[in-house]
């Protein structure tokens, strides 16, 4: 079998179910082999950024590998971002990127798409990347290809594998089975034990969740294991959407001042605040009211569990909530603890002349979900995002922390593609300015999210900071205009009337992507953002 085949059926076995990509001349021979081959189906966009989102959102959505295939050069460098976000924030993205054949390498001339050296590539990856391989040797080519997939899966971050155009279909051997993660049990034995204590010292342990959840596939066990041990759970901003679908569904979403105050209480005054897969991030717990002691929490993370003073290194998430469970489960005596009320989302959008508000577009769409069933959700960043923490939990993906714009359209489009199920997406204008062209691609592939565009003709979160600046006043473009064009349908709408009855018709027209462009006013914000440019301004600003 040639190399690129072995390459595809490695991909497959560990957990990649399509890819997304852009061809280029160094790229075109492997992507002939994704096409002729039938391994794994290819999903092309328009623009490399979007490659990398749709192939983050995957494989943020299905646990398993992400996949983006562009070409040298041009294509790299485009998803040098995306990239950057899947490391910042633990997507399991595996870049494949075509490359000049060995002969032309040694050529001595100066290849096109080169930047400066024909291994400059090489080396931003490298920084933004986990694990990288070259497949310029077919000898070894299989046994890289299962060190660079297993440290992808491990440490659930992106790797890098570079492809030259003449390797692709040379002859190779299989690619061996990953080597299975191996454990420091000693350690892990003595680490559950004193979480076991600590968390039956505690008077109000709080189970607070993040992305390594999903990304390990851990949603169920947690479930069971807080209902085993009693113990409330609540995500982090990043976390929004884990465990949706468990028994133990999460209480809601800390978010410092900027949330819900009674489960920032609860979660900043507890004395045995239980992080599992929870990133440190600003935006995890930059707007807390209280700072929390984290010398009192337990931090699951990054392979390691801290408390107190020390850390039982080499601790993996998933054997640990597996150890943890098997110990539990002969505990009878853990008291169910007392629960908060559930967290109130605003429904009964009145279907008036009021002008819309982004709090108004939660409610529309609360609403919908009512009527017709829950949607998963891809967001931007901008006020969409704080939108995304009045609607009811859903699955959601987001770029909670590394913040980029330009990830909600071609997100959603993942999403579609690896759930099979319909999303909403919320972006902002700027945000759509940069990707929404993205769209263009449903038709070909029969997705048909519903995609929101909050149109307030701004960057309006940068306003937030910065009032006097004139830059931040965009103009109005008019994209449901676009839409149809795109082989979609738009509505542009003002009122909350017109809102209702957008998202009603969005949901019962199947098979074209809807976009409601949603025009707001400049100020109009949503009720979490307006909480969240106080709480900034209370910690940034001197206190009298
Ligand atoms: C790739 C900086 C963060 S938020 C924002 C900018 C420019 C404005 C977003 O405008 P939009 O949403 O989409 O209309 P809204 O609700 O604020 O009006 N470049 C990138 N990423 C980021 N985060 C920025 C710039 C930024
Ligand atoms: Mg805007």
């Amino acid at each position: 079998m040639m190399l690129a085949e072995q390459l595809l059926h490695a991909l497959a076995r560990e957990g990649a179910h399509q890819i997304f990509g852009i061809p280029g001349d160094f790229a075109l021979p492997f992507f002939k082999v994704i096409e002729e081959s039938g391994i794994l189906p290819l999903r092309t966009l328009s623009h490399e950024p979007g490659v990398g989102f749709a192939a983050d959102a995957a494989g943020r959505y299905q646990g398993g590998l992400g996949v983006a295939a562009i070409t040298y050069g041009a294509g790299a460098f485009n998803i040098v971002n995306p990239v950057a976000g899947a490391y910042a924030e633990k997507s399991p993205l595996v870049v494949i990127s075509g490359a000049p054949g060995r002969r032309e390498s040694a050529s001595g001339l100066s290849l096109h798409h080169q930047a400066r050296t024909l291994g400059s590539q090489f080396a931003v990856f490298r920084e933004i990347t986990c694990d990288q391989a070259q497949l310029d040797d077919p000898l070894r080519a299989p046994a890289d290809i299962a060190r660079v997939l297993a440290s992808c899966k491990r440490e659930s971050r992106p790797v890098y594998i570079e492809l030259p155009r003449d390797m692709v279909t040379v002859p190779c051997a299989e690619v061996p089975p990953l080597a299975p993660e191996s454990d420091d049990l000693p350690s892990l034995s003595a680490c559950v034990d004193e979480t076991l204590e600590r968390l039956a010292a505690a008077s109000s342990p709080v189970m607070l969740v993040g992305v390594e959840v999903r990304r390990f596939g851990l949603e169920k066990e947690l479930g069971e294991l807080a209902k085993k041990l009693g113990i409330p759970v609540v995500t982090t901003m990043m976390g929004r959407g884990l465990m949706v679908d468990t028994d133990t569904p999460p209480f809601g979403t800390y978010l410092g001042l900027a949330g819900d105050p009674a489960l920032g209480e609860m979660v900043e005054h507890s004395d045995g605040l239980f992080m599992l897969g929870v990133i440190l991030s600003d935006t995890n717990f930059g707007v807390s009211a209280r700072a929390i002691d984290f010398r009192r929490a337990i931090l699951a993370a990054d392979g390691a569990v801290s408390m107190g003073y020390h850390t039982y290194a080499g601790v993996k998430l998933r054997a640990y909530v597996a150890a943890l469970l098997a110990r539990v489960a002969d505990k009878a005596d853990v008291k169910p603890m007392a629960r908060p009320e559930p967290v109130v989302f605003s429904r009964g959008l009145v279907a008036d002349d009021t002008a819309l508000t982004p709090g108004a577009i939660a409610a529309g769409i609360n609403d919908l979900v009512a009527r017709h069933g829950k949607f998963p959700l891809a967001c931007d960043i901008g006020d969409c995002l704080f939108t995304a923490f009045d609607i009811e939990q859903t699955t959601l993906v987001a770029p909670g922390y590394y913040a980029t714009m330009g990830f909600g359209v071609p997100a959603g489009l993942g999403l579609q593609e690896a759930s099979g199920q319909r999303p909403i997406i919320l972006v902002g204008d700027g945000a759509f300015q940069m990707t929404g062209w993205e769209l263009g691609n449903c038709a070909r592939y029969g997705w048909d999210p519903i995609v929101v565009v909050l149109n307030n003709c701004s960057w309006e979160m940068l306003r937030t900071f910065q009032p006097e600046s004139k830059f931040n006043d965009l103009d109005d473009w008019h994209f449901a205009d676009a839409a149809s064009s795109l082989g979609g349908v738009g509505m542009r709408v003002h009122t909350q009337r017109e809102l209702a009855e957008a998202l009603e018709a969005a949901a019962v027209q199947r098979g074209k992507f809807v976009l409601i462009e949603a025009m707001l006013a400049r100020g109009a914000l949503s009720p979490t953002l307006e909480r969240f440019v106080k709480g900034v301004r209370r910690l940034t600003q001197p206190q009298p």
